[in-house]
């Protein structure tokens, strides 16, 4: 580690303390930028980084509301408006009773590079709340949306703010949230994004991150003359990312053989079909159930409970040529790559953000495998979220075929800039120098035409 990031991230953690997630992200971008500022002093004289890592606001406040028995819960909501250089903030929501002003942190500081690569106009930001809906009856998320928005539509609007889904918040939540918004503004604007396709959604913005993510392994293995065709594939989580990951995969003849979820994995011999995709989706978005019922349906398939004791995840533990995480972060870590490498895996995109430690990175990188980092591979998301605000702004939507086609060039572009620029600053096929170095230059540019602001 160089003298400049050794001193940064002393600083960051002092400043930051109790944040070791967004110390993670930052010092893996501070790595990667030392190559830029050793070429390039006058974004140090400008202290663009350390002006990135500083958000521009955060905003923090109590969410009442009241439960089915009548009574009072708090929670606690969050909006960080991190970086506005290129457009508004733009990024996701996340409820789930793990987060933390620091993982929000984290998870908007890789946002801002993310929206840089998409090659749309986009500033980072992200929230959310520690709020769990699991288990939860409709009327209860919907009060819970009602009050959280009661709060957050002060703070957001289309040419400012433009959130949409993470971790446990999906089309349902986004619904309520949009109701209460327009209720409290009397505006019917593209506020959020991942709406209803009847009010102002787009087609394949649910598909998106998942179908995005195959796409940019498929560049990856293009660039060794390979497809995914015939390929083992290890997909993590069975949310809203995996299962779309799952269905591109098929579709790319590829063979997907484990989901999970918090309590444990299926592993599926026989592979993961469109027809057993389908139960999962119904599993988990209508009966919103556990991934171990998938064992009782498929005979093919067992079912391993999460064992907090083990040093290792047994999921990454399979002989496999790709791996897709797509549930959260820090699921990968030193020991998962290990097993990962051994078992002959050479295709990592990362769905999930961070969704891998910085030691597993290491390891990937060392052995040069195709490491995509979620920063890139799972901009899809956001991308097309990105086409979604334009459609609403022109109050025209596209085609499938049209969000699609431009979903994949979108991916393309941003697999091209990893690579150029990886290879334009001395590190070829490092997809996180890549990733790091083409989402800070935009931003970077932006932030000095614009001043010190
Ligand atoms: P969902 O809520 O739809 O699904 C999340 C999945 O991950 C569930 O299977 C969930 O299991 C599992 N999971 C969540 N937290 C944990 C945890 N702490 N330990 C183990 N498993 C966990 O979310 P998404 O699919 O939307 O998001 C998945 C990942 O993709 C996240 O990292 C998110 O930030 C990232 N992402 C999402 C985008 C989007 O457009 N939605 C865009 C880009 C990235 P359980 O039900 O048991 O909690
Ligand atoms: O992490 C992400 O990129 C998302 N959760 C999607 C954000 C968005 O605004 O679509």
């Amino acid at each position: 580690m160089s003298q400049y990031v050794k001193d940064l991230m002393a600083d960051v953690k002092a400043k930051n303390p109790a944040q070791p997630e967004f110390h993670q992200a930052v010092e893996e971008v501070a790595e990667s930028l030392s190559l830029v500022f050793e070429r390039h002093p006058e974004y140090r004289t400008a202290k663009i980084l350390e002006r990135i890592i500083e958000p521009e606001r955060i905003i923090v406040f109590r969410v009442p509301w009241v439960d089915d028995q009548g009574e009072v819960q708090i929670n606690r909501g969050y909006r960080i408006e991190m970086n506005s250089a290129i457009g508004p903030y733009k990024g996701g929501l996340r409820f789930h009773p793990s987060v933390t002003l620091g993982i929000l942190k984290f998870l908007a500081f890789e946002q801002v590079f993310k929206n840089s690569l998409t090659t749309l106009p986009m500033g980072g930001g992200k929230g959310g709340s520690d709020f769990d809906p699991k288990g939860k009856s409709d009327l209860k998320i919907m009060r819970f949306c009602q009050a959280f928005m009661s709060e957050l539509f002060r703070h957001i609007g289309p040419d400012t703010d433009v959130p949409a889904g993470d971790i446990g918040v999906g089309g349902r939540e986004i619904g309520y949230l949009f109701g209460q918004y327009k209720k409290l503004r009397n505006e019917f604007t593209g506020v959020l994004t991942g709406k209803g396709l009847n009010w102002g959604g787009s087609l394949i913005r649910p598909e998106a991150t998942g179908y995005g993510c195959v796409y940019f392994a498929a560049e990856m293995l293009g660039t060794r003359g390979q497809t995914l065709e015939g390929k083992k594939c290890l997909v993590s989580g069975s949310g809203n990312v995996a299962q779309y990951t799952v269905e591109k995969i098929l579709d790319l003849g590829g063979k997907p053989v484990t989901l999970s979820d918090s309590n444990g994995y299926i592993y599926d011999e026989a592979g993961i079909t469109k027809e057993k995709l389908a139960f999962v989706m119904d599993l988990k978005n209508v009966r919103r159930g556990r991934i171990e019922e998938y064992v009782g349906k498929f005979k093919t398939a067992v079912y391993t409970p999460t064992d907090p004791k083990l040093d290792y995840n047994p999921l990454w533990n399979h002989k496999a040529d790709c791996a897709f995480p797509s549930a959260t972060q820090n699921e990968i870590t030193g020991n998962d790559a290990t097993n990962l490498l051994r078992n002959g895996v050479f295709v990592v995109a990362e769905g999930a953000n961070m969704p891998t430690t910085i030691d597993g990175v290491k390891r990937f990188l060392d052995a040069r495998i195709l490491y995509g980092p979620g920063k890139a591979a799972n901009a899809g998301g956001v991308a097309t979220s990105g086409l979604e605000m334009a459609q609403n702004s022109m109050r025209l939507p596209w085609s499938r075929e049209e969000v699609d086609n431009r979903l994949r060039m979108i991916m393309q572009s941003i697999h091209k800039t990893c690579v150029d620029v990886a290879a334009r600053f001395g590190t070829p096929g490092n997809y996180v120098n890549g990733a790091n170095i083409g989402g800070f230059l935009k931003v970077a540019d932006a932030m000095m035409d614009q001043g010190v602001v």
